[in-house]
């Protein structure tokens, strides 16, 4: 899809969507050329805004700002020209028009930022950084994102790479050494840099925990029996009435989801049907079969507790199956308020008065030890990063059980290193780039 070319290509890098003024980028060798024609204006000086105007033949079409950046300090690297629109629909479709009978191409999703890792302005992680960065939903997302593509997470894949490369080279050079003139390898010292390098990689994957829930949210299902207050509970967490409550069990069937942001993270919710021992029509047995769905692909399970309600065993056995399952479950004794003032067992809330939601939230950012999370923490975010590291850590892991057998052990290092020149595209394959890029808004 992504074939490098010398073609001049243009987009919007403002959405499609209203707004007073639309962003133009022009990219490539006939970028100047194609803002000269549109301006009729010959002298521009590169990184100065310039009124314009832009001709439509005789007529004009819009009185614009260009900005010219010259190759090769631009974002792709190439000539680039942005010119600051009226973001009419008419004019934006004309203006590419215009610049189509000028030989200037739409652009494709991502093509301006495939110019800059071509060009070598930035590397592939960065790259992928600012597709995070755009598509960013709170500010733990941001700070990973910026962390990628101001190229800190890069130099921590760098780091592991040249610590690789050094243990590779030391054995390639005895492979080489055919006279034997190289004092045999120190097998304890060489298994010592080896482990160092596999716990580098380790531990940077094992980072995917919290950035996977970072990025896409924490997945966070609320269970329970029928009437304990789920539906409440959801209203409640995300301050608005987003689902019917009603004093009737059974209320809820479908699932629901809603999204909320708790201390910078987002957590997306999903209320489900209660549970009871036996559905009182076909289309409850299906909620509760949604339920048990819901609760399966959570991160975490957010468990209501109703003491006054008739079945407290089917309550504990439902907590138990769930844990046993494995999730991380929060349990939290609903309806507070209509407990004695003494009471004071667990994590106590009403999502009528409001208590404990706070403290709840807080448990939520526990039990997913986001809130153990620094500042500077340096998290990948991505599963391909993950599967690279992991990857390359089993490739390290090999290479020290073969130390014995140079050939072999340089073979396994080699299949590390490539796993992480591909994360950092030094190493590429057109079906990567493709996957990457394709990833991208047009005008970015
Ligand atoms: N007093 C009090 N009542 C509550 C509280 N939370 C919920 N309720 C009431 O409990 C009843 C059931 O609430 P829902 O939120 O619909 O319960 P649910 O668990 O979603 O019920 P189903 O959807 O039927 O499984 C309603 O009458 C709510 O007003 C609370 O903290 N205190
Ligand atoms: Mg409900």
């Amino acid at each position: 899809m992504f074939i490098f070319s010398r073609d001049t290509i243009a987009a919007f890098a403002t959405a499609s969507s209203s707004g007073a003024v639309a962003l133009l980028r022009i990219s490539g060798p006939q970028a100047l050329d194609a803002l000269r024609r549109l301006t009729r204006k010959d002298n521009f000086k590169a990184r100065r805004a310039t009124l314009v105007k832009i001709y439509d033949g005789a007529e004009v079409l819009d009185q614009a700002v260009a900005v010219v950046y010259a190759a090769p300090k631009s974002y792709t690297g190439q000539d680039v020209a942005e010119i600051t629109l009226h973001a009419s629909a008419y004019i934006k479709t004309r203006v590419l028009e215009l610049l189509s009978a000028l030989g200037v191409r739409p652009a494709k999703a991502g093509e301006f930022t495939m110019r800059a890792f071509m060009a070598g302005k930035m590397d592939l992680t960065q790259a992928q950084g600012v597709a995070d960065i755009i598509a960013g939903k709170n500010k733990a997302a941001h700070k990973a994102a910026m962390n990628a593509m101001d190229g800190k997470l890069s130099q921590k894949f760098k780091h592991i790479k040249e610590g690789l490369s050094e243990l590779l080279a030391q054995i390639e050079v005895r492979l080489d050494d055919t006279d034997e003139e190289m004092p045999p390898l120190d097998g304890q010292a060489a298994q010592k840099n080896l482990s160092a390098v596999m716990e580098e990689a380790q531990k940077l994957a094992a980072t995917f925990c919290s950035g996977r829930l970072i990025k896409d949210g924490v997945k966070a299902a609320i269970a329970g029996v029928p009437n304990s207050g789920k539906s409440s509970l959801l209203n409640a967490l995300l301050g608005f009435e987003r689902a019917i409550v009603s004093e009737q069990s059974g209320t809820t069937r479908d699932t629901i989801e809603a999204a909320f942001n708790a201390g910078g993270y987002s957590v997306i919710l999903t209320d489900t049907a209660g549970i009871r021992e036996h559905a009182l029509d076909a289309a409850e047995k299906e909620g509760m079969a949604r339920s048990k769905k819901a609760v399966q692909s959570a991160d975490i399970v957010i468990f209501v507790k109703d003491l006054n309600a008739q079945d407290s065993a089917l309550q504990e056995r439902l907590l138990k199956e769930i844990s046993a399952g494995g999730k991380k479950v929060i349990e939290v004794i609903n309806k507070a308020d209509l407990l004695p003032q003494n009471f004071k067992d667990g994590l106590l809330i009403s999502a009528k008065t409001g208590r404990g939601i706070d403290a709840l939230k807080e448990e939520i950012l526990k039990v997913t030890e986001l809130s153990a999370l620094q500042e500077d923490d340096i998290l990948i975010t991505s599963a391909a990063h993950y599967d690279a590291l992991i990857k390359a850590a089993g490739e390290l892991k090999s290479a020290g059980e073969n130390l014995k057998n140079l050939e072999l052990a340089a073979e396994h290092l080699r299949a590390a290193l490539r796993a992480l020149k591909e994360l950092i595209g030094e190493v590429t394959t057109d079906n990567i780039l493709d996957v990457i890029f394709s990833k991208f808004c047009v005008g970015k």
